[in-house]
């Protein structure tokens, strides 16, 4: 286990060192000599030797590192992982995260015969938008969607009447939870192959990001999106995607997230025929693979498939020339005569709530938390 406050992800450069004993480490990141963090890995004489440099390095650059021990300096050259930069604008205030409603919303669509556009990401989301029509069967909420409160980690091969089996990173023969179902699998009226077939799946999550370089992967069989975005929205960042029909593997992605928050993300996975498998988790500093939300890793990056409403400001009427002015929590009400910047916020007169005023010119109303 890392040190608490450690952070689980790859902004760092560094390796390895094994048997290195009492012995002193240094660096060395592009010719400048740096100060690395030395840990110790639990129940062996390695430690780990890790630079976390104070901006984050480039998308798609190549450095040269260096570790120094032993009398010797070893170097390696490597490069960053292209990354998309995710806007602040997206992510949602901390302040908003409900600790109630842990996990993932999962949205899942069976088609009966194959999808047209085959193992693509386009085609699943026509058929998460309705088309070919689903036969899966819906899940409780009102949407159709499955609540999953624990980690994405599914197979097909664990679904009612398939052939039990294990896949992946994530399995107990390497010491993992095992597979689970793909839920809402088999749709009504399927037999045979068909039955395992022709899914698309929407899973939905907020994940809670500090700032900073974020390296993810999916291990799929067949092939899937990771896109900004709530559910149903189809016009985010992308983040990656590729249209692939073929086994599990590995993929991994890269983004960088310039302040911490609440993301909301889309994975969009989906199967064509024979096996089919989705795995969503990150890599912690030293390479090792955690499920996303995965509540028993103090390092997982947590999900959460809601998040607390946020201050709603009413306004109704004009009536009998007075207009009633609300809000949903604690706030501070503020007016502006105009939204012309730069705009000019004053707090109101009157905190009451809720309060009548008259009707009488232009005014602009927020409310503040
Ligand atoms: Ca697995
Ligand atoms: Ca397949």
């Amino acid at each position: 286990m890392l040190p608490a406050g450690t952070r689980p992800f790859g902004d760092a450069v560094g390796a390895v060192v094994a048997d290195l004993g009492t012995g002193t480490v240094g660096m060395i990141l592009d010719g400048e000599v740096v100060t690395p963090v030395v840990t110790d890995i639990s129940n062996s004489s390695d430690k780990l030797v890790l630079y976390a440099p104070p901006t984050l390095l480039s998308s798609s650059t190549s450095h040269t590192a260096g570790l120094i021990y032993a009398g010797t300096t070893n170097y390696w050259i490597f490069n960053v992982i292209s990354n998309v930069v995710v806007s602040a604008n997206e992510a949602v205030p901390r302040d908003r995260l409900d600790p109630g409603k842990v996990g993932f919303r999962a949205r899942v669509v069976q088609a009966a015969a194959a999808r047209p556009g085959g193992n693509t990401a386009a085609a699943a989301e026509a058929q998460l938008a309705g088309s070919p029509a689903s036969v899966a069967l819906p899940g409780p909420e009102p949407d159709g969607s499955y609540i999953i409160t624990n980690v994405i980690n599914w197979n097909v091969q664990k679904n009612p009447g398939n052939t039990a089996g294990e896949i992946g990173n994530f399995q107990p023969l390497f010491g993992g939870p095992a597979d689970e179902p793909v839920p809402g699998v088999p749709g009504t009226g399927l037999a045979g192959n068909p039955r395992f077939e022709n899914i698309a799946a929407e899973i939905f999550e907020y994940l809670d990001l500090p700032a900073g370089y974020q390296k993810f992967a999916v291990n799929a069989d067949d092939g899937w999106k990771v896109q900004v975005g709530t559910p149903g929205q189809t016009t985010g960042t992308v983040l990656f995607s590729i249209d692939r029909g073929a086994g599990a593997r590995d993929i991994p992605i890269a983004f960088t997230t310039p302040v911490a928050g609440l993301y909301p993300v889309r994975l969009v996975w989906y199967k064509g025929g024979g096996g089919g498998n989705v795995e969503f988790f990150s890599y912690g500093p030293n390479g090792e693979k955690i499920l996303i939300n995965d509540r028993t890793k103090a390092n997982a990056i947590k999900a959460y498939y809601d998040i607390t409403p946020g201050l709603r400001l009413t306004i109704t009427g004009p009536s009998n020339g007075m207009v009633t002015i609300s809000w949903s929590g604690p706030g501070t009400l503020e007016e502006a005569a105009s939204l012309q910047t730069p705009v000019t916020w004053t707090t109101a007169p009157s905190q009451a709530n809720p309060q009548t005023v008259t009707a009488t010119g232009t005014k602009f109303y927020r409310v503040r938390q």
